[in-house]
């Protein structure tokens, strides 16, 4: 069995001097224990270059349990501004910025922790900004009474003991899932010859489900779904599905960025690793789509460059074009996620739809005699099951002897999404990965009216995901391999 439940383990405070004071407080008032505590820390963390900043904002709550939030803080420059934030509501007025909870991170029980964040931008300098109080106290990194004494909230936002705690505290870091979830047992992941190792260094393969495209089917992303995912399939992995066409990132980059930041949160939550898919798909040119691609990979690894479950999938299927058009794509793209974090692994498509090159009369050798020149990178390898078969297969487990592979996208049918599940070609596919210890995210688990959508159309209306009554055919066939117990090595 999986935990799902995040570590609630209170993390070491270190005292402030307004925190010690509070706490003596504390123990002079009588009546203290019949009052509510509140307190809380806060982590403020920087990524900034000319002009703009992101911010990623760790807070924990120290007291009692609540549910619903505002984090109020204020800017020392007046120049700065926030442009775009996630997992929160924020206002701004002059320098005072409000950051209000979201439903899914409304209820914060005793020490635990909300992660959000907001892209900014700035003029002049881009100090930490001060103030930082939540529902009106402010955080000081120790529990406090919220009646008595004077309010906390009165102090000058100037004041030391409103200061946010340096990123470097050991009380800083956010809560990370415990027990048997997959990150928790594998940790941050990298490349090792061939194979995806897990942090002793042995392979693994990792198994999950691809979204279906963000833009059409958000509503099937959600706790109840996740919570199925996790703990219903025992799945490894969620693929995130972020298409740049057909009414996807191009018509409002803010809002899919903003949309694939809280499902990775969502997998994080889960102990899922989290495969960020910039699905490309037409134009199959990927320097069509070039900018948009560093603009997003800058965004979203500073946003989870301190995270140990996050793989960047930069273009999805590339067609029409060379391999040394991809290539030399590959390697624009990947400098701007390592400026951020430099250990995650990054996927790169291959020509032909992800096929090698097969799709287009070629093969893998093109590939092999020619990688990117990057470390940690692995190859995406897409198939049809009732499409793609003996071949297909062959020359997968060819390239694989000499190329690191990751199955980013699969289905059980026939290329259109559509059409009947080939169980017997399906089930070689499946056979042939699990020898090789290949990774795969099948598409999709969404409740798309086609033959590989996991669930049947209306699902994700009525909210019941777990189990197998609302399952389509190759839902039942994909759950099915994916939920066979895991093999990780922990030694
Ligand atoms: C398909 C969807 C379908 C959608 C179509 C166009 O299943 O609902 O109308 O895209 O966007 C891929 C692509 C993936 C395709 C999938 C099935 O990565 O976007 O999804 N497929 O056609 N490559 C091979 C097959």
């Amino acid at each position: 069995m999986r935990l799902l439940s995040r570590a609630t383990r209170r993390g070491l405070v270190a005292a402030t001097a307004a925190g010690a004071l509070a706490l003596g407080l504390a123990a002079a008032l009588p009546a203290v224990n019949a009052m509510a505590a509140a307190g809380c820390s806060v982590t403020y963390t920087v990524n900034q270059w000319q002009g703009g900043f992101t911010a990623n904002i760790t807070i924990k709550n120290l007291g009692d349990a609540i549910n619903g939030w505002t984090l109020g803080f204020n800017f020392t420059d007046s120049g700065q501004k926030v442009t775009q934030g996630w997992s929160a509501t924020y206002a701004q007025s002059g320098a005072a910025v409000t950051a209000a909870s979201m439903s899914y991170n409304a209820a914060l029980a005793t020490g635990a922790s909300a992660s959000i964040g907001f892209n900014g931008s700035w003029t002049t300098a881009n100090p930490n900004p001060v103030g930082f109080a939540l529902n009106g106290v402010t955080c000081t990194g120790s529990p406090m009474p919220t009646t008595g004494g004077p309010s906390p909230s009165t102090r000058p936002s100037g004041s030391p003991s409103a200061s946010p705690r340096p990123s470097s505290s050991p009380s800083a870091s956010p809560s990370q899932p415990t027990g048997q979830t997959p990150v928790a047992i594998n940790g941050q992941l990298r490349v090792c010859g061939v194979n995806l190792c897990n942090q002793y260094n042995r392979p693994i393969q990792l198994r999950g489900m691809s979204t279906h495209g963000l833009q059409w089917f958000a509503n099937c992303y959600n706790d109840a779904s996740l919570n199925a995912l996790a703990s219903d399939w025992l799945a490894d992995l969620l693929r995130i599905s972020m298409y740049v066409q057909e009414q996807g990132y191009e018509t409002n980059p803010s809002g899919f960025t903003n949309q694939v930041n809280n499902l990775v949160e969502e997998a994080t939550e889960r102990g899922l690793y989290a495969l960020i898919d910039f699905h490309t798909l037409t134009p199959g040119d990927p320097m069509y789509n070039l900018e948009r691609a560093k603009t997003f990979f800058a965004a979203v690894s500073a946003r989870h460059a301190s995270k140990n479950n996050v793989i960047y999938e930069i273009t999805n299927e590339p067609n029409g074009v060379s391999w040394s058009t991809i290539k030399s794509y590959a390697e624009q793209v990947i400098p701007v996620i390592r400026a951020n974090d430099p250990d995650a692994v990054v996927i790169v498509g291959t020509r032909a739809w992800s096929s090698l090159g097969v799709s287009e009369g070629g093969n893998a050798t093109e590939v092999i005699n020619n990688k990117v020149n990057a470390a940690n990178v692995m190859y995406a390898f897409h198939f049809y099951a009732a499409s793609h078969q003996a071949n297909y297969r062959s020359e997968l487990e060819r390239a694989a002897a000499s190329l690191p592979m990751f199955v980013t996208e699969f289905g059980t049918v026939t290329y259109t999404g559509g059409g009947a599940v080939d169980q017997s070609s399906s089930t070689a596919w499946f056979d042939l990965m699990d020898r090789l210890k290949i990774s795969y995210a099948n598409w999709t688990y969404s409740d798309a009216n086609e033959g590989s959508a996991a669930f049947r159309p209306g699902t994700c209306a009525g909210g019941n995901y777990a189990g197998t009554a609302n399952l389509t055919e190759s839902g039942n066939f994909v759950r099915n391999r994916i939920r066979t117990a895991d093999n990780f090595p922990t030694s």
